[in-house]
C-alpha cells in the first residue's frame, strides 16, 4: 500500500485546528490543515454580523498554550468583538507560523476508510483526494447553519442574510427595511445594532428567550496586570469550577434563602452582567420552584424596561432559565421602546410566506427590504454529519447517526478507527469555556498520537462497549435537572427531523479532564490498537 502523504489531516482551521496543527508539528508529524473559509478563526471567521461577540469573558475566552502569547495579547474590552477574536486567531497564525500548512478554500466533502482500517482517504469538494493516516476533525459545534423551512424565501428580491454565513464588508442597512427572524443569541446581539441603522426593523420571534446584559466595558489596564501576574494560577482555578471559568458559583440554595437574600443576590448579578446570573445559587437548574424565581426575577426586569405593556409581556420567556444558552446582550429589551421597532410572536402569528418584499403571517404582511436569518446552528452533529465520512465496511456515519449519535469521550466512534473528533458529542465542550476545552481535547489526541507512534500502533479505534458505556453516561448525567426539558439545541430539537438526544456531557469539566486522564493511565482504556 502506497505510504499516506499525511500523517494527520486536520479539518477546519478554527481554534482547534489551528492548535492541533501546532502541537502536531512540534511533535514532528506531517501534518496539514483543510478549511473551507478562506481564512482562520473558524466560527468567528463566519460569524460577522453587528454586535457578535463572545459571551465569555475575553481574557478567559484565549489560548493559554503559549505562556509569552497569553502575557503579551492584550484585549481591549471584558467581551471581545468578533474583529477582535478574528483579529487574534490571525495573529497566532502568523505567531507560529501555521498558515504554511493550511490549504484555505478547500471543502472537505467525504472521507473514506482504507480496507486496512489503517488511514483515511479525503475528498475535496473539487475532486481532489489527500490521503492521512489519521484524521482530526476540528470542525467545531456551531458551524453548520440551520436554515428555516420558509415558504417563499428563495423568491424574496431583497439580501437574505444569514448571521452564520454573514457576508465580508459592512452592510448598511440605512433607509431599509429589515426582518430578522430568530431571537437566540445571534439575534439578540445583532437587533440592537441593526435597529441604530433601519428604517424599520421587525423582529419575528417564535420562543422569547432571557438575556442578561453583558456589561460590556474597556478593559481596566491595572486589574489586567494582576490577572496576568497570576495568569497560571487564574487558569488552574478556572479549570476547577463546573463550565472552566474563572466566576464565583455560590452553592447556596435558593429555595433556602430569604425573598431579600435572593433578590439582592439576583440584583446583584444582574449588575455584574453576563453568562454568571445563573452562578447566584447551586441548584437554579435542579428544581422547578427554584428555577422559577430566577426566571421572575427576569421577567420583572423585562417588564421595568419595556414601556409597551403587551410587547412586554410578548418578551418574557415562560420556559426554564438556563435550560437554553442564556443569552448575554447590550440593550437588548430597551431596543423595544424605539418607534421603528416592532416585535411579531410567531406563536400567535405563523409565517405563512415570504413575499418578493414582505413576509406575511397569519395576521398581516409585513413590508421587507432585507432578511436576516438568525436561526443557528445544527449543532455539535451536523459539522460531522455533513462529510461523507464511510468508515468500516462502508458504513456512513450520517446514517449510523441518523437515530442521534454515540461517541467515546466526544473523541472517537467505534468503527471510524483513527479519526478523532475535537469537543465532539458527548464531550463537555459547549457547556464549558471553549478554548480551554479544545486544549484539552487537542492535548489529549496529540499524546494519544505519540503513544500510537511510540508503540507502532498502525490503527486506534474506540471499543463499541467502552462508547456505549460513556453515550449512556452522557444520557444519565444529561437527565439530571432541568436542562433536557426545554426544546434547545443541546438536545437536538432546533433543526427539524433530528434525534432528540443530549448531545454535550453535563458532567463538568474536571470530571470529564479526572476521566480522560484515568483512560490514560490505564493504558488507553476503551480504545483498541492494532
Ligand atoms: O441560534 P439559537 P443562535 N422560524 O438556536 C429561532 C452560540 N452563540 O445562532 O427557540 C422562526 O440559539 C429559534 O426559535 P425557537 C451560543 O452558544 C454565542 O442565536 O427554536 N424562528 C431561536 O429564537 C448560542 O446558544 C454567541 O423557537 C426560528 C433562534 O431562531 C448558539 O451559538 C453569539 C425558526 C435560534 O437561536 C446558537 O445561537 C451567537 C423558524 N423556522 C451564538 N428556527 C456569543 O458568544 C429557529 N428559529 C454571545
Amino acid at each position: 500500500m502506497a505510504e499516506p502523504e499525511l500523517d494527520v489531516a486536520v479539518i477546519g482551521a478554527g481554534f482547534a485546528g489551528m492548535y492541533m496543527l501546532h502541537r502536531l508539528r512540534g511533535l514532528g508529524f506531517r501534518a496539514r490543515v483543510f478549511e473551507a473559509g478562506s481564512g482562520v478563526g473558524g466560527t468567528w471567521y463566519w460569524n460577522r454580523y453587528p454586535g457578535a461577540r463572545c459571551d465569555i469573558e475575553s481574557v478567559q475566552y484565549s489560548y493559554q498554550f503559549d505562556e509569552a502569547l497569553q502575557q503579551e495579547w492584550v484585549w481591549s474590552e471584558r467581551h471581545a468583538t468578533q474583529p477582535e477574536i478574528l483579529g487574534y486567531a490571525e495573529h497566532v497564525a502568523e505567531r507560529f507560523d501555521l498558515y504554511a500548512d493550511i490549504q484555505f478554500d478547500t471543502r472537505i466533502e467525504g472521507l473514506e476508510l482504507n480496507a486496512a482500517g489503517t488511514g483515511w482517504t479525503l475528498e475535496t469538494e473539487d475532486g481532489a483526494c489527500f490521503t492521512a493516516r489519521f484524521c482530526v476533525m476540528a470542525t467545531g459545534c456551531l458551524s453548520v447553519p440551520n436554515w428555516p423551512a420558509l415558504p417563499g424565501l428563495e423568491n424574496f428580491a431583497g439580501p437574505v442574510l444569514h448571521t452564520a454565513r454573514w457576508p465580508h464588508g459592512a452592510q448598511d442597512f440605512t433607509g431599509r427595511r429589515v426582518a430578522v427572524i430568530g431571537t437566540g443569541s445571534s439575534g439578540i446581539q445583532t437587533i440592537p445594532l441593526v435597529a441604530e441603522q433601519a428604517d424599520r426593523l421587525t423582529v419575528f420571534q417564535r420562543t422569547a428567550n432571557y438575556t442578561i446584559p453583558a456589561r460590556n466595558a474597556p478593559l481596566d489596564p491595572e486589574k489586567v496586570r494582576a490577572l496576568k501576574a497570576r495568569y497560571k494560577e487564574f487558569r488552574a482555578e478556572a479549570k476547577q469550577t463546573g463550565p472552566g471559568i474563572h466566576a464565583v458559583f455560590r452553592p447556596a440554595s435558593v429555595l433556602e434563602a430569604s425573598e431579600d437574600e435572593v433578590f439582592e443576590r439576583f440584583e446583584e448579578r444582574w449588575r455584574d452582567g453576563g453568562l454568571i446570573f445563573m452562578g447566584a445559587f447551586g441548584d437554579l437548574m435542579l428544581t422547578q420552584e427554584g428555577n422559577d424565581k430566577a426566571a421572575g426575577f427576569v421577567r420583572d426586569k423585562i417588564r421595568a424596561i419595556v414601556d409597551d405593556a403587551e410587547t412586554a409581556e410578548r418578551l418574557c420567556p415562560r420556559n426554564i432559565i438556563g435550560a437554553k444558552r442564556l443569552c448575554v446582550d447590550t440593550d437588548y429589551y430597551a431596543t423595544y421602546n424605539r418607534d421603528n421597532v416592532q416585535l411579531v410572536d410567531l406563536r400567535a402569528e405563523p409565517i405563512e410566506r415570504v413575499g418578493e418584499s414582505s413576509i406575511r403571517t397569519g395576521a398581516d404582511d409585513y413590508p421587507a427590504d432585507v432578511v436576516i436569518i438568525a436561526t443557528g446552528f445544527d449543532a455539535m452533529t451536523g459539522a460531522l454529519t455533513n462529510v461523507d465520512i464511510r468508515g468500516r465496511d462502508g458504513v456512513r456515519l450520517a446514517e449510523l447517526w441518523d437515530e442521534g449519535p454515540s461517541s467515546y469521550l466526544g473523541l472517537a466512534m467505534n468503527g471510524f478507527p483513527n479519526l478523532f473528533t475535537v469537543t465532539g458529542p458527548g464531550s463537555p465542550s459547549v457547556f464549558t469555556n471553549m478554548i480551554p476545552t479544545i486544549e484539552q481535547h487537542v492535548d489529549w489526541i496529540a499524546d494519544c498520537l505519540v503513544h500510537a507512534r511510540d508503540h507502532r500502533h498502525g490503527r486506534i479505534e474506540a471499543t463499541g462497549d467502552a462508547e456505549q458505556a460513556w453515550w449512556a453516561h452522557v444520557q444519565e448525567v444529561g437527565r439530571v435537572g432541568l436542562k433536557a426539558t426545554v426544546d434547545s439545541w443541546y438536545v437536538g430539537a432546533n433543526v427539524e427531523g433530528k434525534a432528540r438526544v443530549f448531545l454535550p456531557y453535563l458532567g463538568g469539566f474536571p470530571e470529564y479532564c479526572r476521566k480522560c486522564e484515568e483512560v490514560v493511565a490505564r493504558d488507553y482504556e476503551g480504545f483498541a490498537f492494532g
